[in-house]
């Protein structure tokens, strides 16, 4: 059904690989369309509880956005564009369920910021991260220019979006810009490990917490302390709060219904 898209999904699980291999998995006008089409129904999932997104082949993750489709782009278009792709990707970081990224190689341009709007990445030893746009006379438009810094630092980032240059998974490792590198082939076992541990606690408390850490992010500490305590509230009221209580002090595990 989807042209640039696979979706799977398995034991609450969603992974979501964007594969156009032979473009190392480039961004196009027609992946964007398809990725807003898919988010429309994983915002509906109430089953879901971790997304994970991937791509396509043994080379890349997303090498950047579609560069022909950059030939004909001007002002008016890149504003537009730019505008548009900054909410897909707020969108994919805001979703009720955590998302992971699995980093299977390149992460570029628009590439990079897609798994910067990811909550948590997890990189292939081949992974490399970089921010060529300005090689181009461009400069990042999906968000990138504000997640990056927030992620590794306001020198990390400048360095990286004023020289282009590419760093490989275990620089990007050391400066905090993914959690941890892992072998190859043994990507997609440690991102499902970790997904399957996030969907077996209290899906409603993950949601929670994953809006209150979000808001961390958005520079006014005050109404992020605001929101901590009435999301804290929010999950005092629900059934998987009583039950995960009740498991602990009876020596049990937590049977969670998302209640
Ligand atoms: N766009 C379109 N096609 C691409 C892209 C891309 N970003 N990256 C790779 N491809 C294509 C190549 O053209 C090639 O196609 P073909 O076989 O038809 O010639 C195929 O994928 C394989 O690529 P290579 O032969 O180049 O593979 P190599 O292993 O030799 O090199 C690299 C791999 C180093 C990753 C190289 O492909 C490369 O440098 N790619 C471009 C990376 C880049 O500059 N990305 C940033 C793009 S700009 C961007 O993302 C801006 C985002 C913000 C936009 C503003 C708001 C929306």
């Amino acid at each position: 059904m989807y042209k640039t898209l696979i979706y799977e999904k398995s034991d609450n699980i969603g992974v979501l690989t964007v594969n156009r291999p032979d473009k190392l998995n480039a961004l196009s006008n027609e992946l964007t369309e398809e990725l807003l089409q898919i988010l429309d129904t994983v915002e509906k999932d109430v089953d879901l509880r971790v997304l994970v997104i991937t791509g396509a082949g043994d080379k890349a993750f997303v090498a950047g956005a579609d560069i022909k489709e950059l030939v004909e782009r001007d002002a008016v278009m890149g504003r537009d564009v730019s505008r548009s792709r900054q909410a897909l990707f707020a969108r994919i970081e805001n979703l009720p369920v955590p998302v992971i990224a699995a980093v299977n190689g390149y992460a570029l341009g628009g590439g990079l910021e897609l798994a910067l709007a990811c909550n948590i990445r997890i990189a292939s030893e081949k992974a490399q991260f970089g921010a060529p746009e300005v090689k181009l006379g461009i400069i990042p438009g999906d968000g990138g220019t504000q997640r990056l810094p927030r992620l590794v630092g306001l020198g990390r980032a400048m360095e990286m979006v004023l020289t282009g240059d590419f760093i490989d998974a275990l620089e990007a490792h050391r400066i905090g810009l993914v959690n941890r590198v892992v072998p190859h082939e043994e990507l997609m076992e440690n991102v499902m490990a970790l997904a399957k541990k996030i969907a077996s606690r209290p899906p409603l408390a993950v949601q929670y917490a994953k809006e209150a850490v979000n808001r961390s992010q958005e520079g006014d500490t005050a109404s992020g302390y605001e929101l901590e305590s009435y999301l804290h509230a929010l999950a005092c009221t629900t059934e998987d709060k009583t039950e995960g209580v009740a498991a602990f002090l009876e020596k049990r595990k937590g049977d969670f219904k998302g209640k």
